[in-house]
């Protein structure tokens, strides 16, 4: 909502009441109201005691969807080290812990406090018109972060900004291609254990559309195992765990995220296996966080995509130009690499800032 609208909706608030008061009360307290309006509207207006104009904060209801990832941590870190009152802002978060039941309950929340914006990182895809359509209503601006929403009608939302995570899944089987035809093994059945993130996430789907399109591509990749992993390393390690009891052939274990790798890593070494560069098993990983990227260095994984989770400086530069009355794009993807092992250093790790 522009500077300009958050005054008008202000006014109309002080305005309705005024006019409650004027209803129910005698003349005696509308005269009071009288002499005491003067004061009340100053501070509305954010006047400080000495008189000086204090700007007014920014209030921005963030709905994140939970707390399983490394990625996520960092997500989170990134809003509220942008969102913060020295930059004129007041951040109102709530943790949905996975449930897209609590994300919309916030949302409901946010709209009753008033909210200026709300930023939704959200857990699913679907299932968003009803709780959208109550934001828009209300005429408060919803951007969505991270993960997608489909949505028929897409001015429920003003602007998205996250990554392509169909063309990051496209990015893994170009790289598996080029790797196993490296390894001359282009035509040698490759069995593939696929450890799905959360289901209905646009980062599952894309990341898993992407795998599709490969495994169509080439008959001699089978799927041996496609199982949802949530994400976690704990999830992750569970399912490679039972998956090895039965069968240890696998050739690639593709993770659609660091946290899942992971837990593919501990029961792969449990089971007496080794993974990564000079190892029994490709491993594959999306997210390219600190400790996914260290263990890419170290040669455990092969191949992490990059999914960068600093959006806090990308929303409140959609914010800040909807603030100034301005139109944000609709749409902005972030641009991603791949790393493997040999491109990686210390250094470059620790510049990522995640
Ligand atoms: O890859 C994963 C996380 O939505 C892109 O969610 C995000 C994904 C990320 O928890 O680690």
């Amino acid at each position: 909502m522009t500077g300009e609208k958050r005054k008008q909706r202000n006014q109309k608030q002080r305005h309705k009441g005024k006019m409650h008061l004027v209803k129910n009360c005698a003349l005696s307290i509308f005269l009071i109201l009288l002499v005491l309006l003067p004061a009340c509207s100053a501070q509305k207006t954010g006047m400080t005691d000495t008189g000086e104009e204090a700007k007014e904060l920014v209030v921005i209801g963030f709905s994140q969807l939970g707390n399983e990832s490394d990625w996520r941590i960092a997500n989170t870190e990134s809003m509220v080290n942008t969102f913060t009152e020295e930059a004129g802002y007041e951040l109102l978060m709530d943790d949905a812990r996975q449930s897209q039941e609590k994300q919309i309950a916030a949302i409901r929340n946010f709209i009753l406090r008033e909210v200026d914006y709300i930023v939704l990182a959200p857990v699913v895809i679907s299932g968003w018109e009803e709780v959208l359509s109550e934001a828009r209503d209300a005429g408060v601006p919803v951007i969505v972060m991270d993960r997608r929403v489909e949505t028929e009608d897409d001015s429920l939302y003003t602007a998205w900004v996250g990554s392509d995570m169909k063309a990051e899944g496209e990015r893994a089987v170009r790289w598996l291609e080029e790797c196993l035809k490296e390894q001359g093994r282009e035509n040698e059945e490759i069995s593939i254990v696929h450890i799905q993130g959360s289901l209905n996430s646009s980062a599952q789907l894309g990341r898993t559309a992407g795998l599709d399109e490969g495994l169509a591509a080439h008959d001699n990749w089978k799927l041996a195992a496609r199982e949802c992993g949530e994400f976690t390393q704990a999830k992750a390690y569970e399912i490679m765990r039972d998956i090895l009891k039965v069968s240890k052939d696998v050739d690639v274990v593709y993770c659609e995220n660091d946290n899942e790798a992971f837990g593919v890593m501990d029961a792969l070494e449990e089971a007496g296996l080794t993974c990564g560069k000079d190892g029994d098993v490709i491993l594959i990983s999306f997210d390219a966080t600190e400790l996914g990227l260290t263990a890419c260095m170290d040669g455990l994984i092969n191949l992490n995509v990059e999914c960068n989770p600093l959006h806090g400086p990308r929303v409140e530069k959609i914010i800040s130009t909807l603030e100034a009355g301005g139109t944000p794009p609709k749409e902005s993807y972030v641009e991603e690499t791949v790393f493997e092992p040999e491109m990686l250093t210390e250094e470059l790790i620790q510049k990522r800032g995640y």
